[in-house]
């Protein structure tokens, strides 16, 4: 519950991992060096390249020619982003011979994104029918730029032709649930511009939060843009006093996100989630909820059963707000929610069943068509389409709107045959709030992975969609949720890299797509993050271990890398591995203790910072809890810890179904006692629906006990009252004894008692021998 300075002290498992310091490739090489030009390596891969013989030379004498407004501006954004990677700016100059040429010409290309790039011996031109597609041209040639050698980067003579496979190319961003700063959004909507991607959809209002400030409810946002988070992280230790959690966008703030995207080609979309996700308005203004009860804003997450009513009034409310934001988004597009609205308590109201038959709705949800209908029409007076998530097809939906598909791709895919335009964004696929490695080290998020490659895959057209109803797929968007992304460092960790592989099915034609070429192109865009200060997980850079205990003072260890990356060097002497460190090729025996240290090589550079292992008797005998599996497939989090208030709190993969962990085929021969330690967790779920999926066993005693079983359905090892609270570090260890196991055994762990309003959660399993 309340970890305070011990968190950082528990010897954890396998996972120690050292930071050191990696330099990016573009410091590495002295200036001197004669520059060559390497092979390009583009993300997202453009339409068409073709390399030839001879190179471009930049450097400082180099001039950049920009002819008219347009093309100025993106010289201008050119050389910021330069400026921003701390690099030297071209300057511009009035047109002559060789150099940098930015040019808009009629004709140059047929898309209005699409661009022209040559790099001759003699100079390098960037031409585009549009100031859109020469800022893409320009984004190519940022790249192109690198890596740099001191001051001068050889660029291989080459021609693309370039245009986008798909129009929307979307990340969606929750500040809801947690909040990001306006500058932490310019620095998302630079990464995103860089990799040509073009929609910003912005999830403005929650349960949890309401963000945008819209003046005629001042309560929104001095009510709705405040919450208590649930447990520890809610009370200030110092004051003892609730510490709120708040944020929100004033239209100024709004209104320079919006210019800021608009300059790098992106279009912000605004959410105003209806009529569920309503709990912050409803905080603020009670009248707008079904029980006219006042509410406060949640701390919980999940499926929250409190709705929007259907007054007239409510109406003028989302009216208001629409109109808002029909002002403060100049795009084509306004979002309206619509997923996840639980109907019961529209069906418990009397005057709600009254409305809905007074205005011919058969049932609840065609109710909620009605609404879209409304807002549909509201939204074409002020020139804006609408777009729901798909359960708005739910109800008959008006021709005109277009569905964001979420639940898998069937949504979208039907949504297509009727003739609504469709974004996908299949949760199963494009959903990075769910995690993309196994490793320790990832942040707190959805522990179901959704790998690199699995993203890289993903189709937006669906194969069973007839031609005449595939353009009605605009393309693809990543979600990224924030529940569990309290830092902006979680945000980005969780959407790069894998939103490279979103940019890259988005813009680069179907049949150019090839994994294992993106795979090679990747090594080449970190420095480029790194030098941009976007902070890109490293996990699916880094190695993991994976060690049994072998003999009796041996350990057999088994290395990999997330993401496949072949070239696995390690040192055994305590010393930073390097690209002639010894090469692993299959699992080894190391002597116990010993200091492993890894890191993965591509083109004789480390992806990743080494990672460090200890491996001794002990952390043989133990287990951290992110190397323990789920009893059972029930709902998968991977939550932080409520305390510490300030500093780092611990992590936990829980199922909150059924919070259960098993240690599978534990060598119990010669284990005479078990060692749980284990924190408490706010339990702060609504699972509407699914709330009979929450399982716990009764307690026999005041606060529950701890039980370790032989297997999950099997005979109880050991039984241990647990106290009433955890020890002032947060943390409780529990000790029980066992008898010798013969043979292997699945050693499952868990704790009865009602999971609410906490719920104990393991850290860690040691096993002590005989
Ligand atoms: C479902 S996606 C939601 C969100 C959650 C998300 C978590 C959608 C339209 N609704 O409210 O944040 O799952 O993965």
């Amino acid at each position: 519950m309340k970890p305070l300075s011990s968190f950082r002290a528990i010897p954890f498992a396998l996972a120690l991992v050292a930071l050191v310091a990696c330099k990016p490739a573009t410091e590495q090489h002295g200036d001197h060096a004669a520059p060559t030009a390497a092979a390009p390596a583009l993300i997202p891969a453009p339409a068409t390249l073709q390399t030839s013989d001879g190179q471009f030379v930049v450097d400082a004498g180099t001039r950049l020619h920009a002819q008219g407004e347009a093309a100025q501006r993106v010289a201008r954004l050119f050389n910021g982003f330069l400026a921003k990677e701390k690099r030297p700016e071209i300057p511009l100059a009035d047109a002559g011979a060789g150099g940098i040429r930015f040019e808009i010409a009629a004709g140059a290309s047929p898309s209005s994104e699409g661009y022209v790039l040559d790099v001759k011996p003699d100079g390098i031109v960037v031409r585009a029918a549009d100031e859109r597609g020469l800022f893409y041209g320009a984004a190519t040639l940022l790249q192109l730029l690198t890596p740099a050698n001191g001051d001068k980067v050889a660029v291989r003579a080459l021609h693309i032709e370039d245009a986008p496979r798909f129009g929307w190319r979307g990340a969606m961003l929750d500040s809801a649930r947690h909040f990001q700063s306006v500058d932490e959004i310019k620095r998302l909507l630079d990464a995103m511009a860089l990799l040509k991607l073009n929609v910003f959809h912005w999830h403005l209002t929650d349960d949890q939060g309401w963000r945008i400030e819209i003046p005629k409810y001042p309560k929104l946002t001095e009510i709705g843009a405040c919450r208590i988070p649930a447990g520890d992280a809610g009370i200030d230790p110092a004051t003892g006093k609730p510490a709120p959690y708040c944020g929100f966008y004033t239209q100024a703030q709004v209104r320079d996100v919006v210019a800021y995207a608009a300059a790098r080609h992106i279009e912000v979309m605004p959410e105003f989630d209806v009529p569920g996700h309503a709990v912050a308005a409803i905080a603020a203004y009670p009248q707008l909820g079904v029980t006219g009860k006042s509410l406060p804003v949640s701390n919980e997450w999940g499926v929250n059963s409190n709705l929007f009513n259907t007054e007239e009034e409510t109406y003028r409310f989302f009216e208001d707000v629409l109109g808002e934001m029909v002002k403060l988004f100049p795009g084509r597009y306004v979002h309206i929610g619509g997923d996840e609205a639980v109907k019961d308590q529209w069906i418990a109201s009397q005057r709600i069943q009254q409305q809905m038959k007074e205005q011919g709705a058969k049932d609840e949800m065609a109710m909620q068509g009605l609404m879209v209908a409304r807002l549909e029409k509201f939204l074409a007076a002020h020139g804006k389409r609408l777009i729901g998530w798909d359960e708005i097809l739910e109800g008959k939906l008006p021709e005109s709107a277009t569905v964001m598909s979420w639940r898998g791709t069937e949504g979208g895919l039907e949504a297509a045959k009727q003739g609504h335009d469709v974004v996908m964004s299949p949760s199963s696929d494009l959903y990075f709030d769910y995690l993309q490695t196994r490793s320790a080290n990832e942040p707190p998020g959805r522990p179901s992975i959704i790998e690199m490659k699995q993203v890289y895959a993903f189709e937006p057209v669906p194969a069973e969609l007839p031609a005449d109803k595939q353009q009605h797929i605009l393309g693809l968007q990543a979600n990224m949720w924030t529940e569990h992304s309290r830092t902006f460092a979680r945000v980005q960790h969780n959407l790069f890299p894998r939103l490279a592989a979103v940019a890259e099915t988005g813009w680069t034609p179907k049949d150019r797509k090839d994994y294992a070429s993106f795979l090679a192109r990747l090594p080449a865009q970190l420095p480029r993050w790194r030098a941009q200060d976007v902070e890109y997980a490293r996990t699916p850079f880094e190695v993991e271990l994976q060690a049994e205990a072998g003999g009796s003072a041996t350990a057999k260890v088994s290395l990999s890398n997330p993401l496949g990356y072949p070239d696995i060097r390690y040192t055994t002497d305590g010393s930073a591995p390097t690209a002639t460190s010894t090469a692993y090729a299959k699992p080894f025996d190391v002597v116990v203790p010993t200091q492993l240290r890894a890191a993965v090589f591509v083109d004789g550079q480390a992806l990743a910072d080494a990672n460090t292992f200890d491996i001794d008797a002990a952390s043989l005998l133990s287990r951290g809890n992110n190397a323990l599996a789920s009893c059972g497939k029930g709902l998968g989090l991977r939550l932080e810890d409520d305390g510490p208030f300030k500093g780092e709190r611990g992590i936990y993969n829980v199922d909150i179904f059924n919070p259960c962990w098993q240690w599978k085929q534990a060598d119990l021969s010669a284990i005479g006692a078990i060692e749980v330690h284990a924190a408490r967790l706010p339990y702060n779920f609504q699972l509407a629906h699914d709330e009979t999926s929450r399982k716990f066993q009764p307690a026999r005693t005041a606060h529950g006990e701890l039980v370790l079983r032989a297997g999950c359905e099997g005979a109880e090892l050991a039984r241990v009252p647990m106290p009433a609270q955890p020890d002032a570090d947060g943390f409780v260890t529990l000790k029980a004894a066992i008898q010798t196991q013969p043979k292997p055994t699945d050693l499952c762990v868990y704790f009865t008692g009602d999971t609410r309003p906490t719920m104990w959660v393991v850290d860690r399993i040691a096993l002590q021998p005989n």
